[in-house]
């Protein structure tokens, strides 16, 4: 099903051959910035009326963008659930491509501790040492081969991020890294190709590669993620295969284009503040603080639906039972009556409070995971590049209404030079 208006993708891109840039597009390039900025998109509405009204195909969203008012709605999940049908939530809804509930970001308590419960220690294991030594692995050999790579430009996105991406998830798996040329394949996203943003032929493949690794596992059980979840209980209950199915589809489809904006951003915005790659440098003690600065600046997912189960209220607007809100993180990290200099990024940020990984019951499983990868992601560019020079490319921008939204790039061709 097309949606005529959301997340509509265009592109702005530069490069002799390109003729990308859609006619209607408003901008002129670079309008929007350059390649390390990103805009705040919802700025004026934010600062007007709080709020943006879209539509997805004929199941319009109350978008929510100042910071206080996005976490009061995240906080009051009784009146605004995540529970609703599969996909209703996330936007562009996902209703007519899957019926899989994931879990646990579309279940609402009580049932929702039990599964967080349940998969809260696995997914803090990017916490232990010998987790960062798997990823820092991964970092640096691809870092190596780019350097070594001398003249050549490579596409950050799909050459560099989504291998990264698809090569940790596997540590997240606890699976072999050989099963990322799998992943790899895939693309950017599971549920969207090139020309279709909702492409129910791609879940489908996702869909099977599940089944084919929980058979795998009830077969021959091992240290991986599904024999796990095969032998766990939530509530004094096993996991049904639709349950193990609907945790899996989240971890796959949740870190994906997520974590690849996030790693793809970072090289754009280093490309052009090489002074913020050097900072780092001269003191790594700021990597955390760096990177949670990068989050709020990135945001790298614009926002989370959640659906009224009565009528309610959002900064003073109606929202009726049955109809849909949604937060938006991206707004929420630009509110300028909570940060200061919203729009700038500042590696030595202090208080910080972005909600870019969610916030309330829901906030982000796949946090700890994603924290240290570009925790080590930045450290080391810093130890081994000078400069990143950047060659082609195309941003993809969101459209919501009339706001449009820089979330990252379909292509970024990068040379990066060592130190
Ligand atoms: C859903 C969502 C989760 C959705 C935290 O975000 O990510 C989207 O990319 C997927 O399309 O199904 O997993």
């Amino acid at each position: 099903m097309q949606s005529d208006t959301n997340n509509q993708v265009t592109s702005q891109s530069r490069g002799a051959e390109d003729t990308a840039v859609p006619a209607k597009c408003p901008f002129a390039h670079g309008a929007i910035g350059g390649i390390g900025e990103f805009n705040d998109a919802f700025a004026a509405r934010r600062q007007g009326d709080g709020v943006l009204d879209i539509d997805d195909q004929n199941d319009p969203v109350k978008m929510v963008l100042g910071l206080k008012e996005v976490r009061k709605a995240a906080h009051n999940w009784k009146t605004f659930q995540s529970g609703a049908k599969p996909g209703r939530i996330v936007v562009p809804s996902e209703v007519a491509i899957r019926d899989i509930r994931q879990i646990p970001f579309e279940v609402d308590p009580p049932a929702h501790k039990g599964f967080r419960n349940l998969l809260e220690p696995w997914f803090k294991r990017p916490l232990e040492a010998e987790y960062q030594a798997k990823l820092t692995h991964i970092v640096t050999d691809m870092l190596d081969s780019l350097l070594s790579d001398g003249q050549d430009f490579k596409d950050a996105v799909n050459d560099i991020a989504l291998v990264v991406q698809s090569r940790a998830l596997t540590a997240l798996l606890n699976v072999s890294m050989d099963e990322a040329a799998t992943w790899i394949s895939w693309g950017t996203h599971v549920f969207r190709s090139d020309d279709n943003p909702l492409d129910a032929s791609k879940a489908n493949v996702l869909y099977d590669y599940l089944d084919k690794q929980i058979d795998n596992a009830k077969r021959s059980p091992g240290s991986d993620i599904y024999s796990q979840l095969l032998a766990a209980e939530v509530d004094g209950k096993k996991l049904s295969d639709e349950e193990i199915k609907g945790i899996m589809i989240l971890t796959f489809a949740g870190g994906r284009d997520t974590v690849i904006n996030a790693l793809t951003n970072t090289l754009a915005y280093f490309s052009e503040n090489k002074e913020d790659l050097a900072l780092i440098r001269q003191q790594p003690e700021l990597v955390n603080n760096a990177v949670e600065e990068l989050i709020r600046y990135f945001s790298p997912l614009t926002h989370m639906g959640r659906v009224a189960t009565q009528d309610g209220q959002v900064n003073g607007h109606d929202v009726a039972r049955d109809t849909r809100i949604s937060l938006c993180w991206a707004s929420a990290n630009r509110d300028e009556t909570v940060f200061e200099n919203p729009n700038t990024v500042d590696l030595t940020r202090k208080a910080n409070p972005h909600v870019g990984f969610g916030f309330g019951i829901h906030n982000c499983l796949g946090a700890t995971h994603a924290r240290a990868l570009l925790r080590i992601w930045v450290l080391q560019l810093a130890k081994r590049v000078s400069l990143i020079e950047v060659g082609e490319y195309e941003e993809n921008i969101e459209q919501w209404s009339e706001v449009q939204r820089k979330v990252g790039f379909h292509q970024l061709e990068v040379r990066l030079h060592a130190l």
